[in-house]
């Protein structure tokens, strides 16, 4: 039989109260967490991002695979093309593709095909799912992909939340141009386009509200 080792684990023991305060604060701290369409072009470091990659690489997935992979773009020129490309695909969205209920549904956010925000913020996560993996040039099926990704972005917008940074989930659809222009190896699929940054003094948001505890769980 295989050996497979396994090690010890040591929870983090906090007692009764402070799991109640620390998820309390936590609720509160990740409530403040807005999706932004406009950013500074301040910059933020490198080793910030790099920092954030890891805590969204952190999140479980299926038979441990992580089946993903973050192209991550401050060069100005690629961010360019990034914007033409998408704002193309965008257009077609807004001036056809999209039906008459998601455009209704949308105008509360204000939003049109022109995404400027993608040249401004300083820096863009462009995610990628691997629904395979190409071993030793043999295919590797992965598991579980969209759940594992979507983990991994929800570990990554928190880590962007807690960084003080902010964040849109943009999908600029059909979003395979990220593919071609970012030349991934045949076993990706964009799967989000990610701008981070600080948000510009004069920041706007929608004004919406999140839904209650009642409509969103039951406990039985
Ligand atoms: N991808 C388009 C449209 C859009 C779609 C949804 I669903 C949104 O929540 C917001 C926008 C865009 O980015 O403008």
């Amino acid at each position: 039989m295989e050996h497979h080792s396994f090690i010890s684990f040591k929870g983090l023991n906090y007692s009764e109260k402070q799991v109640l305060n620390k998820s309390s604060d936590f609720y509160k701290f990740m409530d403040k967490r807005r999706s932004l369409r406009m950013f500074s072009d301040k910059p933020v470091d490198r080793k910030a991002i790099e920092n954030i990659i890891m805590a969204a690489s952190s999140a479980p997935s299926g038979a441990h695979k992580q089946p993903w992979f973050f192209s991550v773009v401050s060069n100005p020129e690629i961010k360019k093309r990034i914007k033409t490309a998408a704002e193309k695909e965008e257009y077609e969205n807004y001036t056809g593709r999209m039906s008459d209920t998601w455009l209704e549904d949308l105008k509360k956010f204000d939003t049109d095909f022109k995404k400027p925000f993608l040249e401004i913020a300083p820096w863009l996560i462009v995610v990628f799912k691997k629904p395979y993996d190409i071993i030793d040039g043999e295919k590797k099926q992965n598991y579980y992909v969209n759940e594992s990704v979507g983990i991994a972005v929800g570990f990554l917008l928190a880590a962007i939340q807690h960084a003080g940074l902010v964040a849109l989930t943009h999908t600029p659809s059909p979003m395979n141009f990220l593919e071609k222009l970012l030349k991934r190896p045949p076993n990706e699929r964009a799967y989000l386009l990610i701008p981070v940054g600080y948000p510009p003094d004069d920041a706007l948001i929608p004004e919406i509200e999140r839904k209650k505890l009642k409509e969103v769980s039951e406990f039985l």
